[in-house]
């Protein structure tokens, strides 16, 4: 068991006068920091979120865009014992008010224009108040806090079925174990360059990107989000050797002229998907274009990095690889039995990078732990050989371009809706995101499409908007009254 900063201190103060990073500052214009400028930053805003009252144990909500200022927020997290709350900047109001009235954060770092989206009476800190006194307090040293492995370091918000998104109780040691895996697994070394494109709320831009990137003493660029338009010119700039994303992302890439897609290929060593299931043909066109087989794995908040296709050897197409060293994965029934090869079951999975629970959800964590196995809900099957295929999830979950959505979620704001009697909503296969929502409503009348959209938006993430509203007579009920989704007449854009 070992604490972050055991593991990260390698390339903070073993590497300290080495390039770490290349980013933008708050005004956009570009800031490059080595590895013992992150530490002695980090330092000093420990020291200003000492100052403000923060001790061990307390969480600190983190709701900011892709900023450096972030990584210096996470470091003092670590340093000072902290409990982070990084929260998706594309949430709104509703969503944030149950995180916030959760997770109890004594503060929320932020900028005013998100801070607007905090729900009444949420103590926002602006994240430049913080970086300005942190800068006042210029030579200050680490805090003195004896910190345990077993400790949480972040609290990481992630839907369940009922809607409500529960807190995973992600430990230092979750963290460690995950970034020593990754980092052996692929093996990633001082010598990459790694272009982290992904947004850092969620494990994996930080539990994979962030860690990697300190874990292997490696080079990283930062930047505030991927964009197909931009994606061009920043990989032909920075020529990285490594890059983590979500299937969206490379389908974004494909878009890029044969030209640039060969000289990025040229310059790369690895190219990773996760989050989201990578299309085979994807796999199959970007091998044809970039000469690289992306390396597709398997993981989940609660349980960081499960399976993924090796680095040397096959990478199958449509699998997700196998369990990663130190990681057991069952396939079971119903009742807990294990499932013969071949035969599809639930993922169950055991190791050092499962959560320690749901923050305040006794019954959740009763639900989905058992004899220390967490039951992850994704079913699928293994081969012989030991290759896993994802064949879906016993929850209705929908993945648009690596985001969660939850119909439940939706449903129940549309039926709150005048005119609407009966709502579903249904995730439709998308070329670009994977999916995206779709709703069928029964109305008792009229409805405005317009205000509905109007209404969802202002209390939803973006990316949980239906695509469309599709009027039907009635929904499709077994017996017992639950819809049933497959049975919908499909819709087609
Ligand atoms: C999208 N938007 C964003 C971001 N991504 N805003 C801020 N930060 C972001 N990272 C907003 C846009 O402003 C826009 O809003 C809308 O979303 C759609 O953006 P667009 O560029 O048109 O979309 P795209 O080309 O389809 O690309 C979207 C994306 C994004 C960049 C691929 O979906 C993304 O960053 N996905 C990563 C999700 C992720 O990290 N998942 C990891 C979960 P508007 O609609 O208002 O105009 S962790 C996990 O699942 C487990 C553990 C695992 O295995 O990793
Ligand atoms: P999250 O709740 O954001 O942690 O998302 C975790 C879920 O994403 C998993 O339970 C899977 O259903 C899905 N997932 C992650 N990686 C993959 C993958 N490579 N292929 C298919 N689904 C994936």
């Amino acid at each position: 068991m070992s604490c972050l900063l055991d593991l990260l201190d390698d390339a903070l103060i073993g590497s300290a006068a080495r390039a770490a990073l290349e980013a933008v500052d708050a005004e956009g214009a570009p800031l490059t920091l080595t590895f013992g400028q992150l530490e002695t930053r980090s330092n000093c805003v420990a020291a200003a979120l000492s100052a403000r009252g923060l001790v061990a144990g307390d969480r600190l909500g983190i709701f900011l865009l892709n900023r450096v200022e972030i990584i210096d927020l996470w470091l003092a997290t670590v340093k000072l014992g902290l409990i982070a709350v990084p929260t998706n900047v594309l949430y709104r109001e509703r969503e944030l008010r149950h995180i916030v009235s959760d997770a109890e954060p004594k503060a929320v770092v932020t900028t005013p224009d998100l801070a607007a989206h905090l729900p009444p009476g949420t103590a926002a800190w602006n994240v430049d108040d913080i970086m300005r006194e942190a800068r006042a307090l210029e030579g200050a040293t680490r805090p003195i806090v004896s910190l345990d492995a077993d400790a949480p370091a972040a609290l990481i918000y992630t839907s369940g079925t009922t809607g409500a998104a529960k807190g995973a109780i992600l430990t230092h040691d979750n963290f460690t174990a995950n970034a020593r895996t990754i980092v052996e697994a692929w093996r990633i070394s001082d010598a990459d360059r790694f272009l982290c494109a992904l947004p850092l709320f969620h494990v994996h831009g930080l539990g994979n990107g962030i860690h990697a990137w300190l874990a292997s003493g490696c080079h990283m660029k930062l930047v505030e989000r991927f964009e197909g338009a931009r994606a061009e010119s920043l990989f032909l700039q920075y020529e990285p050797t490594l890059f983590f994303g979500v299937p969206t992302m490379y389908v974004r890439l494909l878009e890029l002229p044969a030209a640039s897609a060969v000289a990025i290929g040229r310059h790369a060593r690895l190219f990773v998907s996760g989050s989201a299931p990578l299309p085979p043909h994807v796999l199959e066109s970007f091998r044809e274009c970039y000469g690289h087989a992306i390396l597709e794995r398997y993981g989940m908040t609660e349980t960081l990095m499960n399976a993924g296709n090796p680095y040397d050897g096959d990478r199958r197409a449509g699998t997700v690889g196998r369990a990663f060293r130190g990681v057991d994965i069952r396939i079971r029934d119903e009742s807990g039995l294990d499932m013969p090869d071949t035969t599809s079951g639930e993922l169950w999975v055991r190791g050092p990078n499962v959560c320690k629970g749901y923050w305040r959800r006794a019954d959740a964590t009763a639900a989905s732990f058992v004899d220390g196995w967490f039951r992850t809900g994704d079913l699928g099957t293994r081969d012989v050989d030991g290759y896993i295929t994802l064949q879906g999830r016993r929850s209705e979950l929908i993945i648009s371009g690596g985001f969660n959505i939850y119909p439940r979620e939706i449903e129940e704001l549309l039926l709150e809706q005048p005119g609407v009697r009966e709502a579903t909503v249904v995730g439709v296969a998308d070329k670009v995101r994977g999916e995206v929502p779709v709703a069928y409503v029964v109305s008792d009348g009229q409805l405005d499409d317009q205000a509905i959209e109007r209404h969802l938006r202002s209390q939803l993430a973006s990316f949980k908007l239906p695509r469309a509203f599709v009027r039907v007579d009635s929904l499709p009920r077994t017996a017992l009254g639950k819809v049933q989704k497959h049975l919908l007449p499909p819709w087609t854009p």
